[in-house]
């Protein structure tokens, strides 16, 4: 079998802590830690003339870490990835800038990571980059000479031709993604909306199957909906019953229903909508007022970047009316936490919440509610409550399904999901979990390498 090597931004080594690890880096350390090779990314460190990546092993895998110069890495990171391609993709066009240097940045961050990559690769090696940070990356390492098969998964949604064409780079971008030898995307919908841009306007040719002919580049567009551990989250669950975090929820909840919320503190994750909808039912469904409790844990994230200040001023404003509205001498509404949690902690959070909300404006896939669904005790299961706009929403089907950009119709759904007979529900998670067994982390990667391996002679 060829040596696998990853590429993603962050790598998360066994130096991290796993509470710390987001879905992409606890997905992508299962997927290594099964097959061995190289995990390639930058170290979160910078200087001024940056020295080749510090390389180090840890059993069947090796980790090469590459510093950045400073300058290079703002417009690459806070700049082109996380203030321009980040809100297009996640249709939030109000939210996008675009600067030339960011967008040379954003190239010469790629062309260095290219540089200090290639005399780690093996010419039969299978290489898989990950995500919107490294999209010319296959370019710059064709540029270097390196033939082998080289695969990109996109992570985030991929947008319409219409939200697309807004992106002054867009040509340039699709170029750089024609160099890779498979392209893998959340939903057919993202597969839909990139074929769509290159036959209408690069002028590329479709197959069926998802193989593109663009100038003299073939590769193929497929869709990976990524999955979870279902396994290990189930167990994670079990084991949580009955243990003294477990006992510690429960007392303070004295009895009342939770309803739980796990996002990044991210504008794409909807958190104030959320937050009006839970103000929007206590004001209109009274009778639930101190029979629940609704948590969100949302964890700081992109702290650096201006949007993620505002967010967090105004989620705070929100969370704050709404406990002053509403709470009881003996009673919060609204616990909101900005700090993350251990793996083992969320998942006593979920299988004890009755809800789980999980309402963004835009998600390529959505892990959070596939491990909700996964920490439910079988006969006694909450109800999902799902934004129609996330990924996981082509598969959850027994979720409620809502609209984010409507405050009330998601207060209903949280009212008809407290009020929810336990015979639909079991029925409705039955048919989520059925989903999440199914399609899991271990065969979302094996599918793609699969079908990377098998990628055609790209020259041929
Ligand atoms: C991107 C795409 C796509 C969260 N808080 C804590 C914690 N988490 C974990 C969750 C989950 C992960 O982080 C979040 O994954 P999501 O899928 O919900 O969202 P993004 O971070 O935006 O991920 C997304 C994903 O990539 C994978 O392709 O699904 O659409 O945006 O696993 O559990 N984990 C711990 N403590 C926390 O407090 N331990």
């Amino acid at each position: 079998m060829a040596r696998l090597v990853i590429v993603s931004n962050r790598v998360a080594s066994p130096r991290e802590r796993a509470a710390k690890a987001g879905g992409l880096a606890v997905a992508l350390r299962e997927a290594l830690s099964q097959r061995g090779g190289l995990w390639f990314g930058w170290s979160g460190e910078t200087q001024v003339d940056p020295p080749p990546p510090k390389v180090f092993r840890s059993g069947r895998v090796s980790y090469a870490l590459q510093d950045l110069d400073p300058e290079d890495q703002r417009a690459h990171y806070a700049g082109y990835a996380n203030g321009t391609l980040w809100p297009l993709c996640h249709y939030r066009l109000g939210l996008l800038s675009f600067r030339r240097a960011d967008w040379e940045g954003y190239r010469r961050v790629n062309a260095h990571f290219a540089r200090s990559l290639l005399p780690l690769l093996k010419p039969d090696d299978i290489v898989w980059v990950h995500d919107y940070h490294f999209i010319p990356l296959a370019a710059e390492l064709r540029k270097l000479g390196f033939e082998g098969r080289i695969g990109y998964f996109h992570h985030i949604p991929w947008p319409t031709p219409e939200v697309f064409l807004s992106l002054p780079s867009h040509a340039a971008l699709v170029r750089d993604i024609s160099h890779y030898d498979l392209v893998g995307l959340q939903t057919e919908d993202d597969v839909r909306a990139l074929l769509t841009y290159i036959s209408s306007e690069a002028r590329g040719w479709i197959a069926p199957g998802g193989g593109v002919g663009l100038k003299d580049r073939r590769f193929r567009v497929v869709a990976y909906p990524i999955g979870i551990d279902a396994e290990a989250f189930v167990k994670d669950a079990r084991a949580s019953v009955g243990k003294d975090e477990e006992k510690r929820l429960k007392e303070s909840l004295a009895g009342r229903a939770l309803a739980v919320g796990v996002d990044r503190l991210d504008y794409s994750k909807g958190l104030p909508s959320k937050f009006a909808a839970f103000g929007d039912f206590l004001a209109r469904y009274p009778e639930h007022r101190s029979k629940m409790t609704m948590m969100q844990i949302a964890p700081l994230s992109r702290a650096e970047v201006t949007e993620y200040q505002a967010l967090r001023r105004e989620l705070e404003e929100l969370a704050g009316a709404i406990n002053g509205e509403y709470a009881e001498f003996d009673w919060v509404p609204l616990r909101y936490l900005n700090r993350p949690f251990q793996r083992a902690t969320l998942a006593a959070i979920y299988r004890n919440a009755r809800l789980g909300i999980v309402t963004p404006l835009r998600d390529g896939m959505n892990l959070v509610a596939k491990e909700y669904v996964a920490a439910q005790d079988p006969e006694n299961p909450g109800v999902l409550v799902l934004s129609r706009f996330a990924g996981a929403a082509d598969e959850l089907t027994g979720a409620l399904l809502v609209n984010p950009y409507d405050v009330e119709g998601m207060a209903d759904a949280f009212h008809r999901a407290f009020t929810m007979p336990v015979e639909e529900r079991r029925e409705r998670w039955r048919t989520n979990m059925d989903k999440v067994e199914t399609n899991t982390i271990h065969s979302w990667c094996e599918g793609f390498l699969a079908d990377l391996s098998q990628a055609a002679d790209h020259f041929g």
